[in-house]
């Protein structure tokens, strides 16, 4: 007989039962960062990729396949598989969403989003068909009216729907703490919330270490009159986006990551507290059917709370401006 066959005794086979299948839908950096960022944590025993164009499947510009060949000894996953065919993302626990039209130059959102309407019915209609009890995670711009679109389009209950949100502009927030008082990211607790992007909000009101408001040390921290102008670390946050793409022409490795974290929560149960978009009528005196970034509890079922922070006036103010501003756009989209 064959080595194969003196080597190993057979026992009978069945098809495994598998409980992590995560899809990710869109291969282009983000796509491409958020894959490589589950498979580095271990996070799913299949992953499924779908891009409408092939090329970038077969290895094109993300150059996958030299990595399916080659990286997979070192990912301890063997199950990674891609098509142009939604079949191969059938019976997914998450699905992640990081296709569709890019914004063309001069281009207003709502034009993009427009653009983008097609696109996404097409594909939920397609990820539902095969998933119908999967957890969504969006990450494609506008995120948040995106996240809104997933949730009327899939029919899915809310805590299903899920928008990568905030959650990078926070990690950015803390970051940038970290830098101006010498301490972990992680142990400076502050958060972003409301729009992805420009419009968000700062709480300055809850930005502590160890419990210690920064707010009961500096009055005035995140106005025009604060002497240290900490407001500046949130237009940092808001600008880095703009100086990655004026460098290098995109954002990829921390929003990959950043959903890799995102996902971690849900896979693991870990009941950690993000800050993501979900539907958010009826709090903060926002009474518009708009998605925004409030710190949810992620664990198994997706959104299981979401956490009701005392804003002070001006940060509330704030947050139904960042409402308005999608609620304008929002409200020209006919299903
Ligand atoms: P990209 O490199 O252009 O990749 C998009 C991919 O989607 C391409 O490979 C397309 O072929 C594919 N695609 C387009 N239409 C479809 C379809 N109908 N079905 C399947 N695949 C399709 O873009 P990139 O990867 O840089 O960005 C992806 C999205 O993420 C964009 O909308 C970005 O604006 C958004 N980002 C969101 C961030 C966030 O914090 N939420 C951060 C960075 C980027």
């Amino acid at each position: 007989g064959t080595v194969k066959c003196e080597l190993m005794k057979n026992f009978p086979s069945e098809e495994p039962v598998r409980c992590n299948k995560i899809s990710i839908v869109g291969t282009g950096s983000v796509g491409m960062a958020c894959a490589i960022s589950i498979l580095l944590k271990g996070l799913s025993d299949e992953l499924a990729l779908v891009d409408v164009d092939g090329g970038r499947l077969k290895g094109g510009s993300s150059a996958w396949q030299p990595f399916r060949q080659n990286a997979q000894y070192f990912v301890k996953m063997p199950n990674i598989i891609s098509s142009k065919d939604y079949l191969v993302t059938a019976n997914s626990s998450l699905v992640i969403i990081t296709a569709g039209a890019c914004q063309e130059k001069g281009e207003t959102r709502l034009n993009l989003v427009l653009r983008n309407l097609p696109i996404f019915k097409l594909m939920i209609s397609s990820i539902v068909q095969y998933s119908p009890r999967c957890k969504l995670i969006v990450v494609s711009n506008p995120v948040d009216i995106l996240t809104y679109v997933a949730w009327k389009l899939s029919e899915f209950p809310q805590n299903r729907i899920i928008g990568s949100g905030c959650n990078l502009d926070t990690a950015r927030f803390r970051f940038l703490i970290r830098q101006r008082l010498g301490i972990h990211s992680e142990s400076c607790h502050g958060w972003i919330l409301g729009e992805h992007g420009d419009s968000s909000v700062p709480v300055w009101s809850g930005v502590n270490i160890a419990g210690v408001p920064l707010k009961d040390l500096n009055v005035h921290i995140g106005t025009d009159k604060d002497p240290e102008q900490w407001k500046n670390v949130h237009k940092d946050v808001v600008a880095s986006a703009y100086e990655i793409i004026k460098m290098k022409g995109y954002t990829s490795w921390a929003i990959g990551l950043s959903v890799a974290d995102v996902t971690e929560s849900i896979v693991k149960s870990l009941r950690r507290v993000h800050p993501v978009s979900t539907r958010i009528k009826g709090l903060y005196g926002i009474n518009e059917e708009v998605f925004l970034s409030v710190p949810c509890i992620l664990g198994g079922s997706g959104i299981t709370n979401l956490v009701k922070v005392k804003l002070a006036p001006e940060e509330e103010a704030h947050l139904q401006k960042s409402a308005k501003t999608l609620w304008e756009i929002r409200k020209e989209l006919k299903f």
